[in-house]
């Protein structure tokens, strides 16, 4: 019943649509910033490739990615897989009292981000860990419920429209009467959607395949 060219518009509109709805994990090209701090520990972004030096308190590494965004999310507290010997542990930890990590990231192209979601570790103080109390993204603040429980959790800021193609990020030690918090975190994930450049062609393709529905009916009627 339904021509080829009447089938192919119906399928540019499906395709076209669900790139356009569904929220789908962003990739961050690279990410700019100091790195952790030293405590009992070495809490630095071990994995970072890029430059400066990750083996350094507050070097600032710029240019690559690390254990932000490695796919790999604590499961267990800062203290039991931050060991001082063998492989280094999932968190980047900061102590605020040396500054609030702020983080740069650069996706390369343009996105639609519709959720952050920071993966932190939730000491209840232990060791001066807390979750974080909030984070402000440009010039927006947004505030963290720290959870009742103690272990590591997700903390999502959903419903944003933010068409960017970098994103600055300020992170808040937790509770608001001390500054000297440490914060420790082992991934940040966006989702979101690419603005694709191929996008306007693909409208072009819908109005050539429509302008093709017009001729064949034509034709037909004609
Ligand atoms: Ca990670
Ligand atoms: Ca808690």
């Amino acid at each position: 019943m339904f021509s080829g060219v009447y089938k192919s518009v119906l399928i540019s509109f499906v395709l076209l649509f669900s790139s356009t709805v569904f929220a789908t994990p962003l990739t961050v090209q690279s990410y700019d910033m100091q790195n952790g701090d030293t405590g009992s520990y070495n809490y630095w972004d071990d994995s970072y490739a890029g430059s400066g030096d990750n083996t350094v308190d507050r070097s600032y590494l710029s240019g690559g990615t690390g254990d932000l965004t490695d796919g790999i999310i604590a499961t267990e507290n800062w203290n039991l897989v931050e060991s001082p010997v063998g492989p280094h542990g999932p968190y980047v930890g900061w102590y605020t009292f040396r500054g609030i990590p702020s983080i740069d990231f650069h996706f390369g192209q343009n996105v639609v981000i519709n959720s952050i979601t920071l993966y932190v570790d939730d000491s209840n103080g232990y060791g001066g860990v807390f979750v974080p109390s909030g984070v402000n993204i440009g010039s927006t603040s947004y505030s963290f419920t720290d959870p009742v429980g103690s272990e590591p959790t997700a903390l999502t800021i959903s419903g944003l429209d933010l068409m960017v193609s970098d994103l600055s990020m300020d992170i808040f030690g937790g509770t608001a009467n001390r500054n000297n918090t440490w914060v420790f975190i082992s991934e940040i994930t966006f989702d979101g959607r690419i603005l694709s450049v191929a996008e306007p062609s693909t409208i072009l393709l819908l109005s050539l395949g429509l302008l093709g529905v017009f001729r064949v009916r034509k034709q037909l009627n004609g």
